[in-house]
């Protein structure tokens, strides 16, 4: 089985200098839709295809009414010229094309004012594994159907406006890592069951997988400072997840917070190992941690 996963990009590899000679100050390129070939339309839909095969049983039912009201359903890499117009309509987000990563700065600074940054390329279709760079797939199918919901996209917008806040006092660590636990590889409860809602998560069809239904990895309530200290790892599946009451509580807790009080208390905390518990935890399940077990074993 191929593997595709993406998203694990990390914010230590953002790069700080200047746009490229094709980018505007503000780093966006044109997406040049009519530019993709046919081998490329035919890597987004095959993608496309095994994703939306295995997700409506698994993904919170936002995400799927989100393909729905932006007509992602249509084949082909989508349009944003399309896109936007539908997407501004449900919740007055905009997708902006970029050439790979930006520097932190520039990435909050556009979610601030909801614009979400995609990568214009697609991965080759032999490129299986891992991509350094998230490709439109990632970001486009993983990212932009929640947008469409209000909460999550209110979510998306006060995590840029912390990201400005945090940059200031020197703390992007601890909000990316809030980012990767609940934007990348967020779960959400739904009743009793668990779905995925996290991006890295739904674009990649062995960890959609392994997220909900591997006995490995620690599924832990969402606590926001639990979060902030917790290590994680871009380059293979993760070995905890955090799960979310809802996307409205997840707004109610960051959106307004003044964050600096938590980050006074996180300066003289520990970080957390990548599949540590600690006492305070609300374990909804305990791992086995047999996957990191085997992983490390080589
Ligand atoms: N750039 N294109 C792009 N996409 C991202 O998700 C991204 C980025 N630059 C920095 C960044 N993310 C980090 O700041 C966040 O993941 C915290
Ligand atoms: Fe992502």
């Amino acid at each position: 089985e191929t593997e595709f996963r993406t998203g694990a990009l990390s914010c230590i590899m953002a790069i700080h200098h200047a746009p490229p000679p094709e980018a505007a100050p503000d780093w966006t390129i044109p997406q040049d839709w009519r530019s993709y070939t046919a081998a490329e339309h035919a890597v987004w839909d095959r993608l496309f295809a095994r994703q939306t095969r295995m997700l409506p049983a698994r993904v919170i039912p936002a995400f799927i009414d989100g393909l729905d009201i932006l007509r992602m359903t249509r084949p082909g890499i989508p349009d944003f010229d399309e896109l936007n117009p539908r997407l501004m309509k449900a919740t007055g987000w905009q997708v902006v094309a970029v050439p790979g990563l930006v520097p932190d700065e520039v990435f909050f600074s556009h979610l601030a004012r909801r614009r979400f940054v995609a990568g214009r390329f697609i991965r080759r279709a032999d490129q299986s594994e891992y991509l350094e760079e998230p490709d439109v797939f990632h970001d486009v199918f993983g990212h932009v159907p929640l947008l469409a919901h209000p909460a999550f996209a209110d979510y998306m917008q006060a995590y840029g406006e912390g990201g400005l806040r945090a940059a200031k006092l020197g703390m992007i660590e601890a909000l990316a890592r809030l980012y990767w636990y609940t934007v990348e590889f967020g779960l959400v409860r739904d009743g009793d069951a668990l779905k995925l809602y996290g991006a890295g998560i739904v674009s990649s069809r062995g960890e959609s997988l392994f997220a909900l239904d591997d006995p490995s990895p620690h599924r832990i309530a969402f606590d926001l400072k639990r979060v902030m200290r917790s290590r994680y790892r871009i380059d293979d599946y993760q070995q905890s997840y955090f799960v979310i009451d809802s996307f409205e509580d997840l707004l109610r807790q960051t959106r307004d917070v003044d964050f600096a009080p938590l980050y006074e208390q996180l300066r003289d905390c520990p970080p957390i190992a990548v599949g540590e518990l600690i006492p305070t935890d609300r374990v909804i399940h305990r791992g086995t941690q047999a996957y990191a077990r085997f992983r490390a074993a080589g």
